[in-house]
């Protein structure tokens, strides 16, 4: 990465990197942690890669002083980390308070302020409590309000010191992997019904949990409040055909506008996402009211709900037609969707199959984010790259794709006048990627889950990386500001 030029970066722009509980910590049922829906989802035999589980994982849970030292070795200026839901609350309700899960992270809070590191914490990241799943978890209208008081609590507990809040890791995923396809916990298979319930549901409770900030917190502990959503930049298949770019649209529809939509413009779904589904529901008999819940007026308003926009990018697609397309008569989001997003054949493919490289797409999501929805400031807390296969600790292609990546984000700040903040990078060490188990390396540090020591050792991507980051500290701090 010694070709990037750093001057283009704020001085006090925010270098991470992120991690999510279940992914590292391990621990799985040490010290009074509760299971989660991932513990059942990988404990059932067949629906991981070879049966890996969280079981263990990093054993970050042990060993966070290891990881501390991978982060410091970085120089990261942040890090991004997300709470175990049922290590704090084992069964996901304020009831039950574990104070050795509470320990935990004060620790892990407190050591990273003590290395001047700014913590970014993010509330859910896929794991509920199992004991909230049995109670009908994101489908239950009621998990909002219990969400909000697990919210509450973290942010009376840890918002002394965290001063940066993610409610609700990438909703669109938990929701379609999760309630669609059942290929992520808690495993649920019901086509075009469940996504959009788990999606409403988590939608209101992140509403809640930023009005709970607002009014109660955010006059003594001045943090921010906001929600990570994925997205990939999208364009026609064929720009000239008509039909693509209507699909485009309604891919857009179906993704990032589904959440960004009600947080960011209007308070509600897109009135063309609110069509499409009523008249697909009407052309296929479906009579059991609308399968995209609607807010209502009791409750606070999921508008101006976020005081940054959160990004995780990793890839693009081009979009085509599907609207005549075999699922046209499936009562499915792909179905509602009409559209099916492809992989040019020009996009080089690093390691997991859905990540085709495109760097530049990120520069035009970016844009496009500041153009359609929002002015604030843009984190990108998440954005990386996979390896598969035999490890390469001199992984020149990672490092390329970090400073191919890191310099359309350079150009999105200083040629199209886009306010991103910060960049983390997915991620700080090898972790569980969910179904693929630790079949697929995302980290910067390699970690050796053959021995119990789970040693780490930095790939050469992340001694580029720290590079980067020192370089941008040594130069000089701009006068006048
Ligand atoms: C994100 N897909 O999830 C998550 O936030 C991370 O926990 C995860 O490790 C990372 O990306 C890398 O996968 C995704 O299948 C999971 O398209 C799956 C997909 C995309 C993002």
């Amino acid at each position: 990465m010694s070709g990037l030029d750093v001057s283009v970066f704020p001085h006090d722009f925010a270098w991470g990197a992120a991690t999510a509980a279940y992914q590292i910590e391990g621990g799985w049922n040490m010290d009074g942690r509760g299971p989660s829906i991932w513990d059942t989802f990988c404990h059932a035999k067949g629906r991981v890669f070879e049966d890996h589980t969280g079981d263990v994982a990093c054993n970050s849970y042990q060993l966070w002083e290891e990881d501390l030292k991978c982060i410091r070795q970085l120089g990261l200026t942040h890090y991004r980390l997300s709470l175990s839901w049922s290590r704090l609350l084992p069964d996901g309700t304020t009831n039950h308070v574990n104070p050795k899960g509470v320990a935990y992270y004060n620790k892990v809070i407190d050591d990273l302020i003590a290395c001047g590191v700014t913590p970014m914490i993010t509330l859910y990241h896929m794991d509920l409590p199992q004991a909230l799943q049995d109670l009908g978890g994101w489908s239950s209208t009621e998990i909002a309000d219990i969400f909000e008081s697990y919210a509450r609590f973290c942010f009376k507990t840890f918002g002394d010191r965290v001063k940066l809040w993610i409610t609700v890791n990438e909703p669109y995923v938990c929701a379609k992997l999760g309630h669609e396809d059942g290929i992520f916990a808690p495993g649920i298979k019901n086509p075009g019904i469940s996504v959009y319930l788990a999606g409403h549901n988590m939608l209101r409770a992140h509403t809640k949990a930023w009005h709970t900030y607002n009014t109660h917190f955010r006059p003594l502990q001045a943090g921010q409040v906001s929600l990570a959503l994925n997205s990939d930049w999208v364009e026609p298949l064929d720009p000239g055909c008509p039909k693509d770019a209507t699909a485009a649209e309604r891919y857009k529809d179906f993704t990032l506008d589904w959440f960004a939509c009600p947080v960011f413009c209007t308070g509600d779904y897109s009135e063309s996402m609110r069509a499409r589904i009523e008249t697909r529901s009407l052309d296929l008999g479906y009579k059991q009211g609308s399968r995209l819940p609607r807010f209502t007026k009791s409750e606070p308003s999921p508008l101006g709900t976020a005081d940054f926009f959160a990004l995780n990018y990793y890839t693009s697609r081009k979009v085509k037609d599907l609207n005549d397309g075999s699922k046209k008569n499936e009562l499915s989001f792909e179905g509602d969707q009409g559209a099916e997003g492809v992989v040019d054949p020009s996009w080089p493919i690093c390691g997991v199959h859905w990540l085709a490289v495109v760097p530049d797409g990120l520069r035009k999501l970016l844009k496009y984010i500041k153009d359609m929805y929002t002015s604030l400031p843009i984190y990108i807390t998440e954005n990386g790259f996979s390896q598969m296969g035999p490890v390469q600790i001199e992984d020149a292609d990672r490092s390329q794709f970090y400073q191919d990546t890191l310099q359309e984000v350079g150009k999105a700040i200083s040629q199209d006048r886009v306010n991103v903040k910060g960049y983390f990078a997915w991620s700080l060490l090898d972790n569980f990627e969910w179904s693929d188990g630790y079949s697929v390396r995302f980290g910067l540090f390699h970690v050796d889950f053959s021995t119990p020591e789970l040693k780490r050792t930095i790939y050469r991507s992340g001694r580029e990386y720290a590079a980067v980051i020192s370089k941008h500290h040594s130069q000089p701090k701009p006068k006048n500001i």
